[in-house]
């Protein structure tokens, strides 16, 4: 693609239950950031889809408190777009633990979503996909129905 192509990349956002009372202001950081957001899904987990959904984090000493946390509430999944939007939503949510999250800032100007919303290493108010291969599958289990198919993952959107 030319020399002005951009890649148009989506990933998955989870505004999950400690911080759905602050959907609009996170939505709002999400816009300003350049995201569009594609599409919106508020709904509780149950504990079985939770496990499925995290299941990389099966067996681990947090799992059992994480699946607790997760199904404790409703939850906002939200397909975002972007170029380099996975890597960039990532950034912009900052470490899993909110309290580091507070102790550092991305640049002068800005700071963590995590560090504004969460309040400790498991109630960090957001989630992000953490790669390509992520994006996808949790895109999918979200969104199995998906309408909106015009951008493969990871490929170029279209060439201005
Ligand atoms: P996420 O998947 O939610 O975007 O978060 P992450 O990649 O930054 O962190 P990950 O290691 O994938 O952990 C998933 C979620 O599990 C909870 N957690 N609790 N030691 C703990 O108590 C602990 N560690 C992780 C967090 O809610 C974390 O986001
Ligand atoms: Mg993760």
């Amino acid at each position: 693609f030319g020399k002005h192509g951009i890649f148009v990349e989506r990933t998955l956002a989870i505004i999950k239950p400690d911080a759905i009372e602050n959907a609009n202001e996170i939505e709002d950081m999400i816009l300003k950031n350049g995201f569009t957001i594609l599409q919106k899904r508020r709904i509780i987990l149950s504990a079985e889809q939770c496990s499925d959904f995290y299941s990389e984090h099966y067996g681990k000493k947090f799992f059992p408190s994480l699946v607790a946390f997760m199904t404790s509430g409703p939850i906002l999944a939200l397909i975002l777009a972007r170029e380099n939007a996975i890597l960039s939503w990532r950034e912009l949510i900052g470490p899993t633990n909110s309290t580091q999250a507070r102790e550092s800032h991305p640049d002068r100007f800005r700071i963590y979503v995590r560090a504004l919303f969460g309040t400790n290493e498991q109630k960090n108010a957001v989630h992000g996909s953490d790669s390509a291969v992520s994006a996808e599958r949790e895109i999918r289990f979200f969104f199995p129905n998906s309408i909106v198919e015009p951008i493969p993952l990871g490929r170029p959107a279209r060439d201005y």
